[in-house]
């Protein structure tokens, strides 16, 4: 039987205007998905929708629309999106989904029965016209961050999830699982910010907000939104339906991968509700780093009048959803942040895509379309180059592998391309335009076109899970649509005497300028 993996993004609070930034977790995601399952693993890959609460409510009204349908038109949105980006998740789930409602208010039901959860009274500092609590220190100059008007002391009748309770079952659990929660400075935050100072108990519902799920013996009260959301890891899989399997099978999550931004919700508070149900904990959370913007100094320096482009809208239709997926894979390093600028962006598109990758693909074929008539050749014996070669190909394809099991994907990425110059690098070496004038040079050009074609093969089946759609076309045209990856140490997996197929090419040069110009009109 397969070993099963689950992993999540976070559910994403609705937005028409996703930018390439909201998309690097379900882009990452989506590629340790298709690696996993390239691995031979029983994958569930789930992302989805976080509906509820006051601003989705707010949102709605100034929209002008009924709240479903305004929800229904943004998810519909969000999910042609992903389409685009060649996210292949198994399951989109919404906060607003029957099953999960209900699942949601049985949780709570359930939490309440078992006495973490009890009614007291919440006192809060109150802005009356936008209905919301504040802390003192979310105030700017004393008054709602909202609005702007002052804010009074009141009091609310609320119900409190006992989270004080778990402040040394959760340092246990950090100590007791070093992999727990990932990158580790992200333990010492929780750790030093939140749980030494004292976890104070959670207020989990709201008279308030009317936009959410009512408890189920009190329906006045609303579900905090974060319980609501969190619980989606398992009421997506089917938790307390009529139909569990799914939930069996696949819990606990093998990872939730999140941005570093909610990592305290996922590595406090979620935890807690979960030993709180009695149920297994998560294997790891990760949090990764942002996409900032560093922007300004393009326009300047280029002396154009640029604005970044950050709308995968544009982006993708124009370049490609592998050269979106491959900029933000390969460009921020895992678990940090990364500077976005258009212009790294083309740059990167020119010198890795276009110089590196697509020029090895399109040089080999041309290559064996001129000496072979574009057959596959068979190969008596391989010379030192060819050896060379074919020895730094599988060191590189031993560190993806070795990246992936952190799931390092910046630096996964980085190896897959060092195969494409390893290759590039070979050819300069081996100059098969001089072995093929060579009256004897046919058996050492048919090992060095062979080499080729294998490193481009490995190369592309190594890179699949990141950059599915030119992946996938230079391996059809190899006659290659095995869909597990078990034969990476072969160098001898292609058909001798098959015919490759031609290609049109993968990513055409840009003219940089001429695009930042282009752009700047479109954003
Ligand atoms: O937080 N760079 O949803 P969300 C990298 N609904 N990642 C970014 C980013 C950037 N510039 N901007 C956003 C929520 N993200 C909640 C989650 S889960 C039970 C509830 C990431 O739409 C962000 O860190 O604000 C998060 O992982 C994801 O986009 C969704 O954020």
């Amino acid at each position: 039987m397969k070993e099963k993996f689950y992993i999540t993004t976070p559910i994403y609070y609705p937005s028409a205007k996703l930018t390439i930034g909201n998309c690097y977790t379900t882009i990452i995601c989506d590629a340790i998905a298709r690696f996993k399952k390239l691995q031979g693993k029983d994958v569930f890959y789930m992302t989805g929708t976080d509906e509820h609460g006051q601003k989705v409510f707010e949102a709605a009204q100034k929209a002008g629309k009924e709240v479903k349908q305004h929800l229904d038109d943004i998810v519909a949105d969000t999910q042609q999106l992903w389409k685009m980006l060649d996210i292949d998740y198994d399951k989109f789930i919404r906060t607003t989904d029957e099953d999960h409602v209900c699942a949601v208010k049985k949780i709570f039901n359930t939490l309440y029965e078992k006495g973490y959860i009890y009614k007291a009274t919440y006192k809060g500092l109150y802005c009356l016209p936008c209905e919301a609590f504040w802390t003192p220190s979310q105030l700017v100059d004393g008054k709602c961050p909202d609005c702007g008007r002052e804010v009074c002391e009141q009091e609310e009748e609320a119900y409190f999830f006992k989270l004080s309770q778990f402040g040394d079952k959760l340092l246990k659990l950090y100590a007791d699982n070093p992999k727990f929660l990932l990158p580790t400075s992200r333990v010492n935050e929780m750790v030093n910010n939140f749980i030494k100072p004292g976890l104070e108990d959670l207020c989990v519902s709201r008279t308030s907000v009317k936009w959410g799920i009512p408890v189920d013996f009190d329906p006045k009260h609303t579900i905090y939104v974060w319980i609501d959301a969190l619980s989606n890891y398992l009421t997506g899989l089917g938790y307390m339906s009529q139909d569990e399997s799914k939930f069996q099978k696949y819990w606990p999550a093998d990872l939730h991968l999140i941005g570093k931004d909610i990592v305290r919700f996922h590595a406090i508070i979620w935890p807690a509700i979960l030993m709180a149900l009695d149920l297994p904990l998560p294997k790891q959370i990760f949090g990764h780093g942002w996409l900032m913007l560093g922007g300004d100094k393009l326009s300047k320096s280029k002396k154009t009048e640029t604005v970044e482009c950050t709308d995968p809208r544009i982006l993708v239709p124009r370049y490609g959803s592998d050269a979106v997926r491959y900029y933000l894979l390969r460009e921020i390093p895992f678990g940090s942040d990364g500077n976005y600028s258009t212009e790294a962006f083309l740059n990167r598109f020119n010198s890795d895509l276009c110089n590196n990758f697509g020029n090895l693909v399109s040089r080999t074929f041309s290559m064996l379309k001129k000496y072979f008539n574009s057959e596959i050749p068979a190969v008596e014996s391989y010379g030192e180059n060819e050896k060379q070669l074919q020895s730094r190909v599988l060191q590189e394809r031993d560190k993806v592998l070795h990246y992936m099991q952190t799931y390092d994907v910046s630096k996964a990425v980085a190896s897959i391309f060092n195969i494409f110059s390893e290759a590039n690098t070979f050819i300069q070496l081996a100059q098969p335009w001089a072995v093929a004038k060579q009256e004897d040079g046919q058996q050492q050009l048919k090992a060095i076109m062979r080499s080729l074609l294998e490193t481009i093969r490995i190369g592309c089946e190594l890179l699949e899970p990141f950059m599915p759609n030119s992946a996938k076309k230079v391996l059809a045209a190899l006659g290659q649509s095995d869909k597990e990856f078990s034969d990476f140490d072969k160098f001898e997996k292609l058909k001798p005497g098959e015919k490759i197929a031609q290609l049109s090419i993968l990513f055409p040069r840009l003219d940089v300028a001429k695009e930042l110009e282009e752009l700047s009109k479109l954003v």
